[in-house]
């Protein structure tokens, strides 16, 4: 077999900062002597390195020089063509006992695991080169920042986790400096990139990931939804913070009054979209600001108040659909420095994906690198393809962004991708009830996973395949930190995908979802109209800006903004079944809420 990661030979001076912390050192010749590489390279995640390795990387094929006029400074991966998004199937959490993983995730012997991924990692770096990538998670002096030690073979990996993270001797300097030594060990071999050897397992216990037979983003920068949400809910709980599958974004008004929101999409549901949104004209002088795309480690501030930061350091977005009508501050970010992954090339270098801006090219090779053609079946990017690109490159980016203590959180939002059901948007009695509405949020499934795509499933605050532990104790960690808020943010539900009797979206989306956060920022500000509903707060037509609106009348709106019935007896029979899967491990309080929820209905 080719090797698919050959052994690189740096110069002298280039990969050989090695830091002192013994523990470290140990754990990277425990690995060294189990997976045999021809050398280790130490990353130091300056410029001099990326310069050097982007070069090894393009005489290897890994990645291709974009058109340096029309992408400066950017890239293209394919990657191998059984391996394009997550694989929840082969997503272990290896916790002693499998309660404690619970129902939603697939458990495994944590002894039995480390026997199995020591047989495949025996030797797997033979003929490679070992890469050592420190990385540090959220802003380098947050108490909330965590400390990632990554293990690869895949310079993909490296040039990744540049872009993604703060890497390289700021992480090293914080763990010299930490007071409690905590630091996670994430290991990644591509091994030979075969779906029967691909397994993505985290140790909770031990603070450790080890990722296989991938070279996908989403299995492989284990900073990301290995480290930064399935071990960091873990530590979250254990530690009384919350690390969510959040976007975090800043809204100001044209007084320039601030408030920061939280939001909890399932993926590909328009999370960077709305992190970057573009108010309407009539909204002239309002202004959203982005802190996270994806991601919101968040604590209980000294006021009692929920404060947020990004751990992340760039955005690995979905890039089909991205365009200047939809998403104009993320075509700003990707027209530079961007490594692109499984979009098409076009006949000048260029990039080109479904829903790009113009026509599409006469001519261009698709993600799988073959010829192709308007004309063709296949598609020219796999609906899964990605850019990433560091936060800087937003010409949005929030001024708060590096803020240590992070941004005080005035809302929480969950939604979900539902063609019906849920009105366009709905606002919580209280804490437990919005608990409640994060636990039972439901969206209709798309292309970030593998899997049946449009099926609607339960992902509770969009943590289904990201929760470290078991969701009961998930949803009680979130019952236990309301109590701890003096000042908790409101909580609220969006669906922008709800469709009309005529199979069409009844809403714009995009800019216009800024009428919908200004209800929010009325709602918590003390004013904001709105309608008692079983399900909760729901505006009425009139407490919505909708002036400018095209297409939009009363009679839409009523239908958007409608809690039907019928609907919602179909909704709770569905609820309730998730919450069976969970079993005992199911809070008293959910349940309660389900039941008054129910008995709502029936008065
Ligand atoms: C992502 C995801 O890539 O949620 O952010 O799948
Ligand atoms: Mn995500």
């Amino acid at each position: 077999m080719d090797n698919l990661a050959p052994a690189i030979s740096p110069p002298p001076g280039l990969g050989d900062s090695k830091p002192t912390h013994q523990l470290v050192l140990d754990w990277v010749h425990e690995v060294q002597a189990l997976t045999q590489p021809e050398n280790v390279f130490w990353c130091d995640g300056s410029e001099k390195e990326n310069t050097y390795l982007l070069g090894e990387a393009q005489k290897q094929g890994i990645i291709e020089k974009l058109n340096e006029e029309k992408v400066p400074g950017s890239y293209l991966h394919r990657s191998n063509p059984n391996d394009v998004a997550r694989v929840e199937q082969f997503t272990l959490i290896c916790t002693p006992t499998k309660e404690e993983a619970g129902p939603t995730n697939h458990w495994a012997d944590p002894a039995e695991t480390y026997t199995k991924l020591n047989g495949l990692l025996k030797g797997a770096m033979r003929g490679r080169t070992m890469f050592v990538v420190p990385y540090i998670m959220g802003p380098p002096d947050s108490p909330l920042a965590k400390v990632g030690f990554e293990i690869t073979d895949s310079i993909y990996v490296v040039l990744s986790m540049r872009i993604m993270t703060r890497m390289g001797a700021v992480a090293v300097k914080r763990l010299e400096q930490s007071e409690n030594g905590e630091w996670n060990r994430g290991t990644h071999s591509l091994l030979d990139v075969n779906p029967e050897r691909r397994l993505i397992c985290h140790f909770p216990q031990d603070n450790a990931i080890v990722s296989v037979g991938s070279g996908y983003g989403g299995n492989v920068l284990l900073s990301k939804k290995c480290l930064a949400l399935r071990i960091g809910s873990y530590l979250a709980r254990k530690q009384g913070w919350l690390a969510e599958h959040m976007l975090i974004l800043g809204v100001e008004s044209p007084a320039g009054k601030k408030h920061y929101v939280a939001a909890a999409f399932p993926s590909a549901c328009g999370k960077t979209n709305f992190a970057m949104l573009i108010p309407p004209a009539h909204f002239e002088g309002w202004k959203i600001t982005t802190v996270g795309d994806d991601i919101a480690w968040m604590k209980i501030g000294d006021d009692g108040r929920l404060y947020a930061v990004n751990p992340e350091n760039g955005y690995f977005g979905v890039v089909p659909g991205t365009s200047y009508k939809s998403n104009p501050n993320a075509m700003k970010s990707i027209e530079h420095d961007t490594l692109y992954t499984n979009v098409a090339l076009t006949d000048d270098r260029n990039v080109w994906w479904e829903g790009k801006d113009g026509e599409p090219p006469a001519h261009a090779i698709d993600w799988r690198g073959n010829d192709w053609t308007p004309a063709s079946k296949e598609k020219a990017a796999h609906p899964n393809s990605r850019f990433a690109v560091p936060m800087q490159n937003n010409p949005v980016l929030d001024p708060n962004v590096e803020n240590g203590e992070g941004v005080p959180i005035s809302a929480i939002i969950f939604g979900g991708r539902r063609s019906d059901t849920m009105p366009l948007v709905f606002q919580a009695r209280d804490w437990e009830h919005g608990v409640y509405i994060g636990a039972t949020m439901g969206s209709e499934t798309t292309a970030a996973a593998t899997g049946a795509v449009g099926k609607v499933r339960r992902d509770p605050m969009a943590m289904l395949p990201f929760c470290g532990y078991n969701m009961g104790d998930y949803f009680k960690h979130w019952l236990k930190t309301g109590p701890r808020l003096k000042n908790p943010p409101a909580i609220f539900h969006v669906n922008w995908f709800r469709k009309g009797a005529d199979g069409k979206f009844m809403w714009p989306g995009f800019g216009d979802n800024m009428r919908v956060l200004k209800w929010m920022i009325d709602r918590f500000e003390g004013g904001g109209g709105a309608t008692e509903s079983p399900i909760g707060f729901v505006p009425r037509p009139e407490d919505l800006d909708t002036a400018d609106l095209a297409g939009m009348t009363k009679e839409k709106l009523e239908d958007l903004l409608s809690v039907k019935p019928e609907e919602w007896k179909k909704e709770l029979e569905t609820q309730q079944e998730f919450f069976d899967t969970l079993g005992a491990d199911m809070p008293a309080e959910l349940t309660a809420q389900h039941d008054k929820l129910a008995a709502r209905f029936a008065q």
